[in-house]
């Protein structure tokens, strides 16, 4: 087969490319590990910033997200038994978010591939790379028991922080940095009315929580837990008894609880590969790197590494290099901003162990600081909204 970029990964990046992608008219051919129905069983992320809002409508998927997604326009930080409310959007000029899962983002784009006919092969479980080095790279996997090969001008390497392609870069050619927190975050979703309007991130003694949702009838829970947890020690009462105690009193009164339909837990990690493009393979989302999920930027950040992408890919079709060749910095520049953000809010919202009490001190001072700061409150607003494309 021939196709002119392999796409590696059918997450949200993976799919989203696809179909810039195609709407300039370049061919694409999407590989994926697992079936479709694993990949849409996967619940991740739930807040878009407007760009990625706006890159959605782009790619010809922002119907169901226009009529559907939530605008916020403020969220919610709790500690020492109350609330405060950041004006997000008159902090930032007017911006807001939206809260939209990533299931119904990769549904969008699995429905608009689907009907513009391109190839997406599902649970294909032996991907491997070979010669970006050069003008023709190809892409091999298994299929019917056959070895199977792409060739393409190029292959996207959208296939997330456990993927392939990141691991196929010569050794030495790579640079990583990496933080693991020592916790993780057990998530849980029930169709039950989310307890506020806004979003509610919780510093509590006992450990960060945080109070969210995907619809007016659909809410998505977390609280922070340790590594050494097990999902079946989380029964549906323990999970609800430990949020409750996370609320202040007013929240934890309202909470409307109910049977989980979803479970499940995920360490945190910052992490980032430099540089992003070697030859002929370009990485982008979480393949290149990841985020704690506290400062809701993920999938935000595979957005905005797509659109690069696609710009630069465009690029090369129409005989410009500059984009392609300016790829990995453009991208990098953000994602730094974005790591620095999510590992600050990480930093101010979770229970540290190690830190003590001299560090949860530190915490109360800053929160405190933050809620009464319009200039502290006003840079939380608008790296929450997203720096924007060119920062
Ligand atoms: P994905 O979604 O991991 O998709 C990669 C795809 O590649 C496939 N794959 C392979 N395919 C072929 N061959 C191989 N060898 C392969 N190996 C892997 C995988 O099966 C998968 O389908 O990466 P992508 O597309 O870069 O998207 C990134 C986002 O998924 C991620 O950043 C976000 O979910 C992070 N995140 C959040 N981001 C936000 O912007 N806002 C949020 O509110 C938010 N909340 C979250 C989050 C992530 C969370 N978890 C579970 C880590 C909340 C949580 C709890
Ligand atoms: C979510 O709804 O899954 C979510 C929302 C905000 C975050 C992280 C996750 O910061």
């Amino acid at each position: 087969m021939r196709t002119q970029v392999a796409i590696i990964g059918a997450g949200p990046a993976g799919l989203l490319l696809g179909q810039l992608l195609h709407r300039e008219g370049i061919g694409n051919v999407v590989l994926e590990l697992r079936s479709q129905a694993h990949v849409l069983s996967r619940i991740r992320a739930g807040v878009l910033e407007q760009g990625t809002v706006d890159l959605l409508g782009k790619a010809g998927v922002g119907q169901r997200l226009q009529a559907e997604g939530l605008p916020h326009r403020g969220i919610e930080l709790c500690f020492d038994g109350s609330r405060h409310r950041v004006d997000i959007h008159g902090l930032s000029g007017g911006k807001q978010v939206v809260v939209y899962g990533q299931t119904e983002v990769t549904h969008d784009l699995m429905n608009a591939r689907e009907a513009a006919g391109l190839t997406t092969l599902y649970a294909v479980p032996d991907v491997s790379l070979h010669g970006f080095d050069t003008h023709q790279p190809t892409v091999r996997y298994t299929r019917d028991g056959k070895e199977q090969e792409i060739v393409c001008d190029f292959i996207a390497g959208c296939d997330g922080y456990h993927g392939v392609s990141r691991a196929s870069v010569p050794p030495g050619t790579l640079q990583t940095y990496e933080r693991v927190y020592p916790f993780g975050w057990l998530g849980i979703l029930s169709d039950t009315p989310p307890v506020s309007d806004e979003l509610i991130y919780v510093n509590h003694p006992r450990g960060f929580a945080l109070c969210s949702m995907r619809s007016k009838t659909r809410s998505r829970y977390y609280v922070q837990c340790s590594l050494d947890d097990k999902l079946d020690g989380w029964s549906d009462t323990r999970f609800w008894d430990e949020l409750r105690r996370r609320l202040d009193a007013e929240a934890a009164e309202r909470l409307v609880t109910g049977p989980s339909i979803e479970k499940s837990m995920a360490p945190l990690r910052s992490f980032v590969a430099e540089p992003l493009r070697f030859g002929r393979l370009v990485l982008a989302g979480d393949a290149a790197h990841i985020v704690p999920p506290t400062g809701a930027k993920g999938l935000n950040l595979a957005a905005s590494d797509v659109h690069f992408l696609w710009q630069a890919l465009g690029g090369h079709y129409r005989g410009s290099a500059t984009e392609l060749e300016h790829y990995s910095e453009r991208c990098l520049a953000r994602v730094w901003k974005a790591e620095r953000f999510s590992w600050w809010m990480t930093s101010l919202l979770h229970k540290f162990p190690e830190n003590g009490a001299f560090g949860q001190r530190l915490q109360q001072a800053e929160l405190n600081y933050l809620v009464q700061s319009k200039a502290a409150m006003t840079s939380l607003a608008e790296n929450y909204v997203g720096l924007g494309l060119e920062a």
